[in-house]
């Protein structure tokens, strides 16, 4: 691990102080948000739910990794104290949230017999994306990181193939505004999860190490926030919208008493 100023170690512990609050903080709107909406829905805000209950225990981890491999010394330098800053715990948050958050689109578009298969398929693919990116993170040259990420790619070609070509007709078959939030969570996760690969390519496009680790962090997390948080407040805004589409009612109005 290089050593870093004062500000790149702060900056990179205040992220994932933050990314750590901004999952507690989701996971407290989704479990509430549940009741919100029509009893079919309510598993896709389950996954939400899921989600980023996963990413805040990793990230809790990550941070306290951070905190464990620098140590300040005089100069107010940050230096490596040798216990290895565990990269490992964010594919494994990934390896799980990836597959949840495919399902849980699916979930919310209700598309009944071919539900299963496609999400499966799309399920299967986001774990292989990350398993195969995995040793290209962790791989000490670029050779080795492009390779894995190159491998990798393919799984993510795949899926924005099925989001955009076969679930089209299904997008199209939905109804006023779902159908637009539908059109935009696309969107939304072809712009987050394109992100990522993006964030990786640093250190191979020539960024100096030291940048290049902070970068792919604050990448990473700022990434990951848009992904999990901003996607399941999306997945809720369709839920909300088809249920109330669906003649699906919040409790009846509280009795107002008379001149109200
Ligand atoms: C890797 C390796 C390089 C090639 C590609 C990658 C894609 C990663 C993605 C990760 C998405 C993570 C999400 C997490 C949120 O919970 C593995 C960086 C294509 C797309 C959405």
């Amino acid at each position: 691990m290089p050593t870093l100023s004062g500000g790149d170690y702060t900056l990179v512990y205040n992220l994932f102080s933050f990314t750590f609050a901004a999952m507690l903080a989701s996971f407290i709107f989704f479990v509430l948000s549940r009741s919100q909406v029509a009893p079919n829905y309510r598993n896709a805000l389950t996954m939400s739910a899921l989600v980023v209950a996963i990413a805040g225990y990793h990230y809790f981890r990550i941070f306290e990794s951070w905190s464990a491999a620098y140590a300040i010394n005089d100069a107010g330098q940050y230096v490596a104290t040798g216990a290895p800053f565990n990269d490992a715990y964010r594919y494994i948050d990934w390896l799980l949230t990836v597959p949840l958050l495919v399902a849980e689109l699916i979930a919310v578009m209700k598309l009944g017999k071919m539900s299963g298969m496609i999400t499966f398929r799309l399920a299967a693919a986001a774990a292989l994306m990350v398993i195969l990116g995995y040793p290209g993170e962790i791989a000490a040259d670029n050779g080795t990181r492009a390779l894995w990420g190159a491998i990798s790619t393919i799984p993510f070609v795949y899926i924005v193939y099925v989001l955009f070509r076969e679930l089209g007709p299904a997008i199209a078959r939905q109804t006023g505004q779902a159908q637009v939030l539908l059109r935009n969570i696309r969107l939304l996760l072809l712009a987050t999860w394109g992100f990522y690969p993006i964030v990786y390519l640093l250190p191979i496009l020539g960024v100096e190490p030291t940048s290049a680790l902070v970068a792919v962090q604050v990448g990473y997390c700022i990434a990951d926030v848009a992904a999990k948080c901003g996607y399941g407040v999306m997945i809720y805004a369709i839920a909300r919208e088809k249920s109330i589409a669906e003649g699906y009612m919040l409790e009846a109005k509280p009795a107002t008493a008379a001149g109200d």
